[in-house]
Parts: structure tokens; sequence; C-alpha cells
């Protein structure tokens, strides 16, 4: 079947109607799709592949991370991705970012160590975006190599693998400096790492003092136009009771060395929900990095939809005025759909949820709220639910140069058709 789309003309109509819809609330729709617009998301390229990555490999590939599905048609090298992302960025409004992970280099066919990889082997991604007008963002890759096996990386109680790991990651901050100075602009450098126990430990505290040092030793110089951002979690694979990077740990290590910490939406307690924690945060420090996933029942990385903690994420972001105080980044990566598709419902969906959350009344709710009414303010809330807001949508949509509705599909099943199903 073909996905229908809209005519311009009723496009333009529809957008009128509910602009003055939205007028009447006093919310200036124009403004709003404007501030839309200059938002900064980082696409994550390992949606792509599943987080494989395409290093040349010697030895088990070690743990730490995990996608499932066998949908085929996943890119098998660097070209490949980046025409997947190049078709991605068509389908998605707005600004382009990439987020790309140290797996991601390109070493002619030869094995590099990850402790000798440099900004040469990303000159084709940089070439690349330099082209495509994208920007990039980094993180160094803790994982699915022999050294982290141990389940224990940079709080590895083996000097010579910290040290490794240590080295890994003052080489991936050099990455992310040519980054910023090739592309222009601030690159986030992420900072992930898997270790922690399956089981009870008898000793939490040296591994904590270790990635506490290890970290401190990689951070050592600072480096122009970078961001440094460290990211905690709950439990993982293999590290069902202990993780060593965990909330606490992270939250204290940023605060301490001015770092960002980085809230994954995946990493809390199964209803423990990430919009209550910006304004928290953002009291005491002035920036932070934002995974946005979707967990479900664990850290399952699904493929983000506009869910309630989407929504109330993206009216956190905008009733505080957080959005240029926070570095927004996806993270998911489902195997079993067709790859382009994901990225291109979770990138739309974080956007629809921001330009949802633009299109409330928030000072009429603040002010019902401080006045004591709180029957209009939740009862507002809810009509608000009912409003012409994917009229809005479509309208940036069409005004983005990219298919109006669910017409991307038309150009998602074509790629299937002569791309990603030729792949083997
Ligand atoms: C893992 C973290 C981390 C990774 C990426 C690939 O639990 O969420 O952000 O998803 O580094
Ligand atoms: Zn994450």
């Amino acid at each position: 079947m073909k996905y229908p789309s809209l005519k311009s003309s009723d496009i333009n109509r529809r957008y009128e109607d509910a602009a003055e819809l939205y007028n009447n609330w006093e919310i200036d729709v124009d403004k709003a799709l404007k501030k839309l617009d200059g938002i900064n998301l980082s696409l994550h390229c390992w949606q792509g592949d599943d987080v494989g990555g395409f290093e040349v490999k010697k030895g088990a590939p070690g743990g730490g991370i995990m996608a499932t599905g066998a949908f085929p048609g996943k890119a098998r090298c660097a070209d490949e991705l980046r025409n997947d992302l190049e078709k991605a960025f068509t389908l998605i409004p707005g600004k382009k970012r990439l987020n790309l992970h140290a797996i991601y280099l390109e070493s002619d066919g030869k094995f590099v160590e990850r402790d000798e990889i440099g900004a040469e082997h990303f000159a084709g991604w940089i070439d690349w975006a330099i082209s495509e007008k994208v920007k990039l963002d980094f993180n160094p890759t803790f994982f699915a190599h022999p050294k982290a096996e141990s389940g224990f990386t940079l709080s590895n109680a083996d000097k010579s693998i910290r040290k490794f790991w240590i080295d890994h990651g003052i080489k991936c901050r050099k990455i992310a400096a040519e980054f910023a100075k090739k592309l222009k602009d601030t690159c986030v450098i992420n900072f992930w790492v898997p270790d922690g126990l399956k089981d009870y430990p008898a000793d939490r505290w040296s591994p904590r003092e270790r990635l506490a040092e290890s970290l401190d030793e990689i951070f050592k110089t600072d480096l122009h136009g970078i961001k440094d951002a460290v990211e905690g979690k709950l439990f993982g694979l293999g590290s069902e009771e202990y993780v060593v990077g965990s909330n606490e740990f992270y939250m204290a290590y940023a605060i301490s060395r001015k770092k960002l910490p980085c809230l994954d939406m995946g990493h809390y307690h199964p209803t423990e929900t990430v919009h209550d924690k910006l304004s928290a945060l953002l009291t005491f420090i002035p920036e932070l990095l934002l995974h946005v996933s979707r967990p479900m029942r664990w850290d399952s990385d699904h493929v983000v939809i506009m869910n309630d903690d989407l929504l109330n994420l993206a009216r956190e972001l905008v009733r505080g005025n957080a959005l240029d105080k926070v570095f927004l980044a996806t993270d998911f990566f489902d195997g079993s759909i067709n790859r382009l598709g994901a990225w291109t419902i979770g990138a739309r969906s974080f956007k629809k949820a921001l330009l949802y959350a633009m299109l409330e009344p928030v000072p009429l709710l603040k002010k019902l709220e401080k006045d004591g009414c709180g029957a209009e303010k939740l009862a507002i809330m809810e009509e608000f639910k009912g409003m012409p807001f994917g009229a809005i949508w479509d309208f940036y949509c069409m005004k983005s140069d990219v298919p109006v509705g669910a017409s991307w599909l038309n150009f998602m099943c074509d790629y299937e058709k002569s791309v990603l199903s030729k792949r083997s």
C-alpha cells in the first residue's frame, strides 16, 4: 500500500485553523516551531547495525551490551551506515547531528587496538559530516572487547588493564576535540563503562575508588570544544547486583569534577522516571546530557515512542526553560524491525513530544497551580490532549522538507526494497 500524505493546500489550511485555536490560549505557534527547529538531537549511529561497529577484531568479542533481533539489512560498513543515516536525515525534520562510538572507526582492514585509535580513523566520518552538514558527538567504547570480558574496565584491579582503558579514554577525547575543531561545534563525549558484578561483591569500595581515579586521569587535560559526560546505570547484563558507576557515583563525580551527568531513561528502577530529575539537578549544575530511550520492564532500549515518559520529559524541558542546558541524544537499539524505521520513529517521536510540550499553555498552568485552582489545571492539561497538535506537526514536516504523516514509510519501504534487502 502507498501510505497517504496530504496536499500542501490541506496542510496549510489545517495549520491555519489549528494555529488559531492555539492562539486563543495565547500560544504562539510560529515561535514554537522556530524553537523546535533549533533543537539539536544527536542521533545514535548504533541503531544502524545493532551496536556492532566496524572494528577488525582480534580475540573474543567480550560482552557488556546486547541488541536483539535479526531483521535483514543492517549496515556492514561505514559507507552503508552513512547511506542509511543520510536516508534517515531526509525523514527526520530539523538539524542534523550524529553520535558516534569509537568502534565505528575505519581502519582499512587493519587491526587497530582501542588504545591506538586516533582522528585519522574517523577521517571518513569527518569529511562526510562536513559535506552533509552533520555535527558529531562521540563515545569511547568500553565494551565488546577481550579486555572487558572480566566485567571490569576502568575499575579493573589489574593495573595494566586499567591503563589500557584509560589510554582509550584519552585517545577518544582527542578524537572528540578534533570533531569539535573540524565541525566548528561542541562535541559531547559520553563515558559509559559496563563495570560491575553479577552477584554480591565482598568489596564495593575499591572498584569505585579505582573508577574515580581512572576518570580523573582521563580528564586530566583540558581540551577545547568538548564536553565530558558520565553515564550511570542501575544494573546490566552480568552486573545485576553491582554497577560500579551507579547513579549516585556519577552524580557525585559529575558535580565534584564539573562534568555533565548523563541520564539514560532506561537506567533507573522501573517506576523511576527521568523527568523529575531535571529540576533537581539543574538547580545545582549548569548542564547535563540525556539519553532518550524506552525501557520495557528493564533497560531494554526499545525504540522511543511518544508515551507518557517521553511527554513528561519534554514538558519538563519546556516548562523549566531547560532546552539550552540539556544535550539531547537518542539511545536505543532494536534489531527486530527495519532499522531506518527505528531511527525515524524514535527521532520523530521525540521532536513531536517537544512540540507537544511547546504548545501547552505553560504560564496559565503555572498560574492556576499558584492560585490553588487544581481542577482547572488538571482539566486544561487533559483538554489539550484533544488539541489539533498533529496539524502543526504536519506543517512543520512540510516546511522542513520531510514527508508528512505516515508517508515517510513509503520512503522506508522503497529503501528496504532497493538497498537493505540486497544486503546479506
Ligand atoms: C548502556 C548505555 C550506553 C550505550 C551506548 C551504546 O547501557 O546506555 O549509553 O547504550 O554507549
Ligand atoms: Zn545510554
